[in-house]
C-alpha cells in the first residue's frame, strides 16, 4: 500500500507514534510518506519506501496568522497525486482530520478517491479540541474520516461524551517495538548517573501542567527520605522552571537532574529502576509503555488510559491524580527490596508485550484495508 502520515513532528507522542508506525509499515513492504512542516524527529532515516515532504506556509504580512491547514491540505492533493498515494493517515485531530477532509474533496473533484484515517491521541480531544473555538470543527472532521481510532478505550470514552459523533471509534492501542527493548536489567552505565547505592527514578515528559511536574519532585523529595536516590528529569517544557525551584527550596537540588529533551531516552531508562507518570490527564501514557518496555516499573496516577497500559501491583501501581502520599509509599514498597524490585521490573516488561508492534500494527494495515475496500474503483 501507499500511505501518506501526517503527524506533529516534535517529541509529543502522537508524532512518535506516528513515526514509529510509519516505519514499521515501510518494513512490511509498504510505501511511507510523511507529510508534515518539519522531518519527525524520530525519522532518523529516509530510504526508497520512507519519503518525506516538507510542508511550508509562505509568509505574507496580511495574515496575522499564517494558514497552515492550507497549505498542508494543497500539500496532501499535490502528493496524492505525484506519488498515487492510496490512503491518508492523519494523526492528532487538529487542524490534520480537518486538512485530510478538505483533501479528499478537493482530490474527488478530479475523480480520485482517497480515504483518510483519524487517530485521536488524547489533547487534541480533552483539552485542545474540546474548547468551543474548535468544536464544531473538530467534530465535523470526526465524522467525516473514513475511518476513526482512538489510542484508548479512556479516549473513545471521553470522545463520545465530549463530542456528538456519528461515527464508530476504534481503539487501537499504542505500540513499541520489543524487539528494540532487549536490555536485560543490565545497568547500562548507571556509574555516570549515581552511586552504586542510590536508586535511579526516571520522568520523561514535554513538562506541561498536565503532567503535574510538582507531584514529581514531591513524590521524589518523599522516596529520598528513606532511600538514597537520583531523579532524572528528561523533556523541556513550561514546568521546568518550577521543578527546578522546588528542588532548591526542598534542598534536594544535587539529587535532581534536568536532561532536557534528550534522543537518548532508551539509554537512560535503561539505568532507571523506577518511571514516575502522575499525570492529570493521558489518554495512554507512551512514556509509560517505554518504560515498561525496558524493565521499568511505573508509579502513575490513574488518569484516562493509564489504567490499561501499568497494570496495578504488576508492572508498577496506580493512585488516585495528586496522591503523592500514595505514589511515594507505592514507590517505596518496590525499591526498598532488591528482589521485590527485580520481580517489578520483569514483570513491567512482560505486561509491555501486549503491545508489541507485531501485535498492533496488523491492526492498522486490516483498518486500511477494509477503508480502501469501500472506495469506487
Ligand atoms: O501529552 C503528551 O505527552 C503529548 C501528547 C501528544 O499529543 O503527542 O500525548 C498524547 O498522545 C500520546 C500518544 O498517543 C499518549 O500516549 C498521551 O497519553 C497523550 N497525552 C495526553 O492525553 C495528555
Amino acid at each position: 500500500m501507499k500511505i501518506g502520515i501526517v503527524c506533529y513532528p516534535t517529541f509529543g507522542g502522537s508524532g512518535v507514534v506516528a513515526t514509529e508506525l510509519g516505519i514499521a509499515l515501510a518494513e512490511r513492504g509498504h510505501e511511507v510518506h510523511f507529510i508534515t512542516y518539519k522531518q519527525p524527529v524520530k525519522l532518523e532515516l529516509l530510504s526508497w519506501n520512507i519519503h518525506f515532504h516538507e510542508v511550508t506556509v509562505p509568509q505574507y504580512p496580511l495574515f496575522h496568522f499564517q494558514p497552515y491547514e492550507l497549505a498542508l491540505s494543497s500539500k496532501l492533493v499535490d502528493m496524492v497525486k505525484l506519488f498515487k498515494i492510496e490512503l491518508l493517515h492523519v494523526h492528532y485531530a487538529i487542524p490534520h482530520a480537518y486538512a485530510a477532509y478538505m483533501a479528499k474533496k478537493m482530490l474527488a473533484e478530479e475523480g480520485i478517491h482517497i480515504p483518510f484515517v483519524t487517530t485521536l491521541h488524547g489533547t487534541d480531544i480533552t483539552l485542545v479540541g474540546n474548547h468551543p473555538f474548535y468544536k464544531p470543527a473538530v467534530t465535523f472532521s470526526i465524522n467525516n474520516s473514513d475511518v476513526v481510532t482512538s489510542v484508548s478505550k479512556s479516549l473513545k470514552d471521553d470522545t463520545l461524551r465530549l463530542f456528538d459523533i456519528k461515527k464508530e471509534i476504534h481503539v487501537v492501542p499504542n505500540f513499541i517495538d520489543m524487539a528494540k527493548h532487549t536490555n536485560t536489567y543490565t545497568d547500562c552505565q548507571r556509574d555516570l548517573m549515581a552511586e552504586e547505592h542510590e536508586r535511579i527514578i526516571t520522568h520523561v515528559s514535554n513538562l506541561r501542567p498536565v503532567k503535574r511536574i510538582e507531584d514529581v519532585i514531591q513524590i521524589f523529595y518523599k522516596v529520598q527520605k528513606e532511600v538514597p536516590s537520583k531523579l532524572m528529569i528528561v523533556g523541556e517544557g513550561p514546568e521546568k522552571a518550577t521543578a527546578e525551584r522546588m528542588s532548591y527550596e526542598l534542598g534536594i537540588e544535587e539529587q535532581v537532574v534536568f536532561l532536557g529533551n534528550s534522543g537518548e531516552v532508551d539509554k537512560i531508562l535503561c539505568f532507571s529502576d523506577l518511571f514516575l507518570l502522575p499525570s492529570e490527564k493521558e489518554s495512554f501514557g507512551l512514556a509509560a509503555l517505554e518504560a515498561m518496555a525496558t524493565g521499568v516499573p511505573v508509579i502513575s496516577s490513574n488518569a484516562g488510559g493509564l489504567a490499561e497500559v501499568n497494570v496495578h501491583g504488576v508492572s508498577g501501581f496506580l493512585s488516585p491524580i495528586g496522591d503523592v502520599d500514595d505514589m511515594a509509599k507505592n514507590a517505596l514498597a518496590i525499591l526498598k527490596d532488591p528482589d521485590t524490585l527485580m520481580r517489578f521490573k520483569k514483570q513491567a516488561k512482560e505486561s509491555a508485550r501486549k503491545f508489541d508492534t507485531e501485535n498492533i500494527v496488523p491492526i492498522y494495515e486490516e483498518i486500511y484495508e477494509k477503508a480502501l475496500d469501500k472506495i469506487p474503483s
